[in-house]
């Protein structure tokens, strides 16, 4: 049975750390990759953090993952709001699936109050900044056991 915990991230988030940091906060997602492993390690589940601008490679990741992860992280970024495709892909997946949102998006424009992932994520994070991603991964561990 595989360890590993995909950490899916999408548009944009390669700027993490470099642009906004008044919304995002100053840690990049190399920092997040460093900070998960850390936390996997400790559970015994390794750490795959993943980053595209495109939808298609992100629903092409979650069907590797079917293969290869035992669970999912994902931020989907602005596909949250739009994307039926993610959606139908996370379904597909069979393990737990964790929604992070660095910020509270609940607070944010109305825009940003639905979610397509959330109509599959086991759970949902929203405003812990980049410490969301932390939380889900101790998570995923305390479930994975
Ligand atoms: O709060 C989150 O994590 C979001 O998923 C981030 C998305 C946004 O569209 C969602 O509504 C909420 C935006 C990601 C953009 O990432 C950037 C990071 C740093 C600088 C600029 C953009």
């Amino acid at each position: 049975m595989t360890r590993t915990i995909y950490i899916l991230n999408g548009p944009n988030l390669n700027l993490l750390g470099k642009r906004e940091p008044e919304i995002y906060g100053h840690e990049t997602l190399d920092d997040v990759a460093a900070a998960c492993a850390a936390i996997g390690a400790e559970a015994g589940l390794e750490v795959r953090l993943l980053q595209s601008n495109w939808e298609g490679q992100i629903v092409d990741w979650i069907h590797e993952a079917r293969e290869k992860a035992a669970g999912i992280i994902i931020n989907p970024a602005a596909l949250t709001h739009t994307s039926v495709a993610v959606l139908d892909a996370l379904n597909t997946f069979e393990g737990p699936v964790i929604e992070v949102h660095i910020s509270q998006v609940h607070k944010r424009e109305p825009f940003r109050h639905h979610s397509y992932v959330s109509k599959r994520a086991d759970a949902v994070m929203a405003g812990f900044g980049v410490q969301g991603y932390a939380l889900a991964m101790r998570h995923m561990g305390a479930i994975l056991g």
